[in-house]
């Protein structure tokens, strides 16, 4: 069964036999805090609308304004919304065109005033104020039913005569009247303490229409006296925001006071009930469904577990991506590369002195083996940061913006970055010779070149290596499937915490994975000796 539409409910819920009662709401958060208290309808109050704006209920917001915010409170709820649209904010025609941009915008229906724009409200000063001519009021009504698509659209006319200083024959005979124009309930205020008028006021009507009332001032009359008298509906029609005038002051009060936020923390709403109004957990299942994989949060990964024995005493009080290269640490300068492609989740796995591990902007794993393990047992640790598209790279490792930025751009499952301008001469540490398909003939660059195996042999098979693998890959979609599933197998082995990643790469090759080439010529570096320190310090400095 298809659930009515919020104008139908509107107008069953005047036509029951129940008495039905709507909270007032001033904005999208607290139209979704009526609908999940269980309310089955919002009364959108021109009192509460104009003073979250900070103005008078005389008008001040144009209409278009309080309009725009009703579209916010549609869009958070499913129940009807009933406007409180004062006169109508103009005449017959204005009300026409009310009418027509209240059903595009989902609002069940208006209740209007027989009083003259620019309106007052009813509890300042109501005696001064003029009521409509009761003809032209009559015409309004009638142009609002007409201009209406939907015929379940409900127009409530509001009696001010009571609240004028007038008698009950006078609101009798308006109610009438504008019940035979057109409207669909009567809504009769009064302001006096008692609701002695109100009642007088149901008995003799004898339920020509609904009856639609307000007991802001004669709030404590017990609710079962309303239903005694037949009313239709109750109107709490300011509650919220002054519930929400109340907390804010009092709030703002004690932080003032109290320069501290330790003891309000416990007394107000936690960030995540925030986020859990603004409906945040559909936000990320929809990412989950609609974000493509190459548009997925793209992860970083920065292995540095190792002390770097080649770096003497810079590495006694820290291990080695924190070593300063022209005044930042090697994690400091990855960061930074890493955030200038739109990397932002990225953890660093750490072992030796992971105490001075601390680069803004980076979280960290830790290894706590790293001094007996291999790398795998550090990927290990990462492996619950792992997103469906993450870059791996060695903690010594500095590169070129572009080298990143073409990685990136690779969409192959598993993609390695393979220098092929090496100079053996300029080699520290252990190389890791990549053998691959191709060799990088830049005539070919557009074909796929696969790894074919890294390796610290320079001359595998009689063969020249192809260039050298520079310590950076990414997995993404299913490779980073395949990389987990291939990682888990490996650690199982006996062998398996003394693996490093060229192992990791080649048992992927031989499950069947294939890994692409990024053929890059130079402009990068990995850090292995004092050497290599003294050439970053240059590259760094831009010498
Ligand atoms: C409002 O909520 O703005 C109303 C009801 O018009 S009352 O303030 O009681 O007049
Ligand atoms: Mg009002």
């Amino acid at each position: 069964m298809t659930t009515p539409s919020r104008a139908a409910q509107l107008r069953s819920m005047l036509h029951s036999n129940e008495l039905e009662f709507i909270l007032e709401a001033h904005n999208g958060i607290s139209a979704r805090i009526v609908e999940e208290a269980g309310f089955k309808g919002i009364w959108a109050s021109g009192l509460a609308l104009s003073a979250q704006f900070g103005v008078r209920d005389n008008n001040e917001a144009s209409w278009t304004q309080v309009v725009d915010v009703l579209e916010f409170m549609a869009d958070v709820t499913h129940i009807p919304i009933l406007l409180d649209g004062d006169t109508g904010y103009g005449n017959f025609n204005n009300l026409r065109r009310l009418v027509r941009k209240l059903e595009q915008r989902g609002i069940a229906g208006v209740c209007i005033e027989d009083k003259l724009f620019p309106k007052t409200n009813s509890f300042i000063d109501g005696e001064r104020q003029p009521l409509a001519d009761l003809a032209e009021f009559c015409g309004k009504i009638a142009a609002g039913k007409d201009s209406q698509n939907d015929s379940d659209f409900c127009i409530v006319a509001r009696v001010e005569a009571l609240i004028a200083g007038w008698d009950i024959d006078e609101a009798l005979r308006r109610a009438a009247a504008y019940h035979a124009a057109g409207a669909d309930a009567i809504l009769i205020h009064s302001k006096r303490s008692r609701p002695d008028e109100i009642l007088e006021f149901m008995r003799l009507w004898q339920n020509r229409a609904p009856v639609v009332i307000v007991p802001t001032k004669y709030y404590s009359t017990p609710t079962e006296t309303f239903r005694a008298a037949g009313v239709s509906m109750v109107i709490w029609a300011n509650h919220l925001i002054r519930a929400a005038v109340s907390a804010m002051q009092a709030t703002a009060l004690q932080i003032r006071r109290e320069q501290s936020l330790r003891d309000i923390e416990d007394r107000i709403a936690p960030v995540q009930e925030i986020f859990r109004l603004q409906g945040a957990d559909e936000l990320t299942a929809a990412e989950q469904r609609y974000l493509a994989a190459e548009r997925a949060p793209v992860s970083a990964v920065v292995l540095g577990a190792t002390e770097g024995k080649g770096l003497a005493e810079l590495t006694a009080e820290r291990p080695k991506m924190m070593v300063p290269i022209a005044g930042k640490s090697i994690l400091r300068r990855l960061a930074d590369e890493f955030k200038k492609c739109n990397v932002h989740r990225i953890t660093a796995v750490t072992g030796y002195r992971a105490d001075a591990v601390v680069v803004p902007g980076v979280h960290t794993v830790h290894n706590p083996d790293y001094a007996t393990s291999g790398e795998l047992v550090s990927l290990a640790a990462a492996l619950p940061v792992l997103t469906e598209n993450t870059v791996f790279c060695y903690g010594d490792l500095l590169f070129r913006s572009y080298v990143l930025e073409d990685l990136l751009d690779n969409p192959a499952p598993l993609t390695v970055v393979v220098d092929s301008a090496f100079d053996r001469c300029d080699i520290s540490g252990t190389p890791d010779f990549a053998y691959c398909s191709h060799a990088d003939d830049l005539g070919l660059w557009r074909k796929d070149v696969l790894l074919c195996r890294v390796s610290n042999e320079d001359g595998l098979d009689g063969r020249r290596p192809d260039g050298r693998w520079i310590g950076l890959f990414r997995a993404r979609g299913e490779g980073v499937a395949a990389l987990t599933a291939v990682l888990g197998e490996m650690l199982h082995e006996p062998a398996g915490r003394q693996y490093a990643l060229p192992d990791l790469l080649n048992r992927l090759i031989a499950r069947g994975h294939p890994i692409r080439v990024k053929y890059i010529q130079g402009h990068w570096l990995d850090v292995n000796s004092l050497h290599d320190l003294e050439r970053a310090g240059r590259i760094a400095r831009g010498d």
